[in-house]
């Protein structure tokens, strides 16, 4: 389980982005997006530097906690 926490998310599309993103690096992650705390948990093999690049070339802040 990695647990990110992403700063920019402002709406249920950028929720959906997040997703998104996170999935493109792991088809088969199960991603967990809490908007009001900007908390994500990601159950997946992708390593947490690759998902916080990833975020980040999306527009939004990324780190791991
Ligand atoms: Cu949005």
């Amino acid at each position: 389980m990695i647990k990110l926490e992403v700063t920019g998310m402002t709406c249920g599309g950028c929720v959906k982005a997040v997703e998104a993103v996170i999935k493109s690096a792991d088809r088969g992650a199960v991603v967990v997006v809490d908007l009001a705390s900007g908390r994500v948990d990601a159950d997946t093999t992708a390593p947490a530097a690759t998902l916080v690049r990833a975020i980040e070339a999306a527009g939004f802040g990324a780190k791991a906690m």
